[in-house]
C-alpha cells in the first residue's frame, strides 16, 4: 500500500520573517530546526520562505508538504525523529526571480540567510573579492529585473528597498566560508558599486552581515534510504533529513530587526565568531577534506569506513594536533582535545552515510580556508606540515581524474578541466602547474621550494602504491624526523 505524503497537520504556518537562499539538506538540518525550536520556545513571526537559486526540486518536495519536514537524528546509540515546521514555502528563482525579489523587498523580512555552497559567492577563494569575471555576475550587472545569483538578488532587493523606504534586513551566510559575513559584505558592496557608489554606502550604512559558524553533518540522504526511513514512519516524506545529535550555531549577534531567540535553544551569541570559525574551518573541515581525498583514492566510499582503519585515525590524530592546530586560538571554555577526540567519534558515525565523494566536492573553493592558513603557518614558524602535504598529493592526484590504480574519480569542482590539464607525466612539473593555477594558492605558499619538493615527493610515491594507506607509516615516520 502506498504511505500518504506528511503534511503540517493541525499547525498552521508561522509568518514569514526570514527568506533563506539554498534550502538544501544542511538548512533543513540546521538553521531551520534551530528556528523551529526557537519558535516553539519563544514564539515571534520567524517563519522561512525558501528559495532554490537552481533546480525546482527542493520546491516539488517541500511545496505539496506545506513546507513541513522530518529531521531524523541518529548514531549508534539513539534515533529520535522531530517534525520541523519553521519552512512556509519554496520558490525558485530561474522559474519566476521576480517573486523573489519582491519577496526579499517585502516589509516582513527581516533576516536573509544563506547555504548556497561556497562557490555560490562567485568569489576568488585565494583574496576573497568578487569575480567580475563570472559570467553570471556579468549577466547579473546587465539585468536587475532577473538576476541569477545570490549577489545580484541581494543588491537588487536591498536597491529596491531603499527606494521605498523600507527598513533593512540582516545578512546571515550559513556557508562554511572563513568570516563568511564579512565576506559576502564585502561582495554585495562591491557589486553595489558597479551600480551606484551611493547604493553601495547606504547598504554599508544600513544592512548588517554578522558571521558564524555553522556545525552538523547533515549528509545528503539517497532514494533507497529516504524510503526506509518513510515505511519507519508510516509517510512519505520527500523532504527527509538524517543527521547527527551533535549541533552548534556560533553567531555575531548584530541583526538591525531582531532575531528567533536562538540563544534560547542552543545556539551562542558572540561579540566575535573568528576563533570558533577557524577552530571549526580548520580542525573538522580540514580533517574532513583530508578524510575524502585520502579516502577516495583508498576506496573508501564513507567517512566512517575510513576513520575505522587504525594507521588512517592515528594520522587524522596527528594531523589535528600537531599542523591543523598550532595556528588556532582556541576559545576559553573549549578544551581542545576533547574536541578533537569528539570529532574523531562523529566522524565513526556509521549510521550516517557521508560520502566521502560529496567532501571532495568543490576542492578549489574549500582548500584554500581549511588547508592555507595552517600549512602558511607551520611554514612560517619553521613547524612540520608532511601531513598536509600528504593531503595536498592526495587531492592533486583525485582532481587528476585517476585514482592510483588507473580507476576513474569523479571531480565535481568549477575548474575540474583545469585541474585535469595540469597532470603531467613528469611529477614535478604536475605540482607546479597546480599550484600556480590562479586564485588558489598564496603566491609564497606556491613559490616555497620545500612545498614544492615536498608535494612532489609524496605524489611520487602514491605512483608506486595501490593505496594511500600504504604510506601511512612512512608519512608519519618523516614527520616525526
Ligand atoms: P545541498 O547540495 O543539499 O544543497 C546545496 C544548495 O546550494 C542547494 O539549494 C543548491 O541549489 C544551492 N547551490 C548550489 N550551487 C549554487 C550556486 N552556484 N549558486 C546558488 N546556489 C547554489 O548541500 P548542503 O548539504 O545543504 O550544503 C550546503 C552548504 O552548507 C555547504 O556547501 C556548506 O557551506 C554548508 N554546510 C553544510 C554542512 C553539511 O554537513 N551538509 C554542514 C555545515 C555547513
Ligand atoms: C564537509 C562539511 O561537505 C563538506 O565539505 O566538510 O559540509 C561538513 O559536513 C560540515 O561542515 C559539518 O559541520
Amino acid at each position: 500500500m502506498s504511505l500518504g505524503r506528511l503534511t503540517r497537520g493541525d499547525e498552521s504556518a508561522p509568518n514569514v520573517g526570514i527568506v533563506h537562499l539554498g534550502v538544501g539538506a544542511f538548512h533543513r538540518g540546521h538553521q531551520a530546526w534551530y528556528t523551529h525550536k526557537a519558535m516553539k520556545h519563544s514564539d515571534g513571526d520567524w517563519g522561512i520562505l525558501g528559495v532554490s537559486l537552481r533546480s525546482g526540486k527542493v520546491a516539488e518536495q517541500l511545496n505539496p508538504q506545506g513546507g513541513a519536514y522530518t529531521l531524523v537524528e541518529q548514531d549508534e546509540r539513539n534515533i529520535s525523529t522531530e517534525l520541523v515546521t519553521s519552512l512556509t514555502q519554496v520558490l525558485v528563482a530561474p522559474n519566476n526571480p521576480q517573486d523573489v525579489l519582491d519577496a526579499l523587498a517585502d516589509a516582513s523580512v527581516k533576516i536573509v540567510s544563506l547555504t548556497i555552497t561556497e562557490k555560490g559567492y562567485c568569489h576568488q577563494p585565494s583574496d576573497g573579492q568578487l569575480n567580475f569575471d563570472s559570467p553570471e555576475i556579468q549577466y547579473d550587472l546587465a539585468h536587475p529585473d532577473a538576476p541569477v545569483t545570490a549577489i545580484g538578488f541581494l543588491v537588487y532587493a536591498m536597491q529596491s528597498r531603499i527606494a521605498k523606504g523600507i527598513p533593512a534586513f540582516s545578512v546571515l551566510s550559513c556557508d562554511n566560508l572563513r568570516a563568511n559575513g564579512l565576506l559576502l559584505q564585502n561582495l554585495i558592496l562591491a557589486f553595489a558599486e558597479r551600480i551606484s557608489p551611493l547604493l553601495a554606502e547606504q547598504i554599508q550604512s544600513q544592512y548588517t552581515f554578522p558571521c558564524c559558524m555553522v556545525d552538523r553533518i547533515v549528509p545528503s540522504i539517497d532514494e533507497t534510504k529516504r524510503q526506509a526511513f518513510c515505511q519507519v514512519l508510516d509517510v512519505d516524506d520527500q523532504a527527509i533529513v538524517v543527521t547527527e545529535p551533535f549541533h552548534q550555531w556560533v553567531i555575531e549577534d548584530m541583526f538591525v530587526q531582531g532575531r528567533p531567540a536562538w540563544e534560547k535553544v542552543g545556539a551562542l551569541m558572540v561579540s566575535s565568531v573568528h576563533n570558533y570559525e577557524s577552530m571549526k574551518l580548520q580542525l573538522l573541515n580540514g580533517s574532513h577534506s583530508a578524510i575524502a581525498y585520502i579516502g577516495k583514492l583508498s576506496g573508501f566510499d564513507t567517512v566512517s569506513a575510513a576513520v575505522q582503519h587504525p594507521p588512517f585515525r592515528r594520522y587524522l590524530h596527528e594531523l589535528m594536533l600537531t599542523e591543523l592546530l598550532p595556528s588556532l586560538i582556541i576559545p576559553p571554555e573549549i578544551n581542545v582535545y576533547h574536541y578533537c577526540e569528539q570529532l574523531l567519534h562523529r566522524f565513526s558515525n556509521t549510521r550516517l552515510v557521508h560520502e566521502t565523494q560529496q567532501i571532495a566536492m568543490d576542492g578549489t573553493q574549500k582548500l584554500p580556508q581549511r588547508w592555507m592558513k595552517p600549512l602558511t603557518y607551520q611554514l612560517n614558524h619553521g613547524l612540520c606540515a608532511e601531513r598536509l602535504y600528504f593531503a595536498i598529493a592526495n587531492w592533486i592526484q583525485f582532481s587528476s581524474g585517476k585514482g592510483l590504480n588507473g580507476e576513474p574519480m569523479k571531480v565535481q569542482d568549477p575548474i575540474a578541466e583545469d585541474l585535469s590539464l595540469c597532470f603531467n607525466s613528469d611529477v614535478k612539473l604536475w605540482v607546479e602547474s597546480i599550484l600556480a593555477l590562479p586564485n588558489l594558492f598564496d603566491e609564497a605558499v606556491a613559490s616555497d621550494a620545500l612545498v614544492v619538493e615536498s608535494i612532489t615527493h609524496w605524489l611520487t610515491r602514491l605512483q608506486y602504491v595501490d593505496s594511500p594507506m600504504a604510506l601511512l607509516s612512512e608519512v608519519i615516520a618523516k614527520s616525526e624526523k
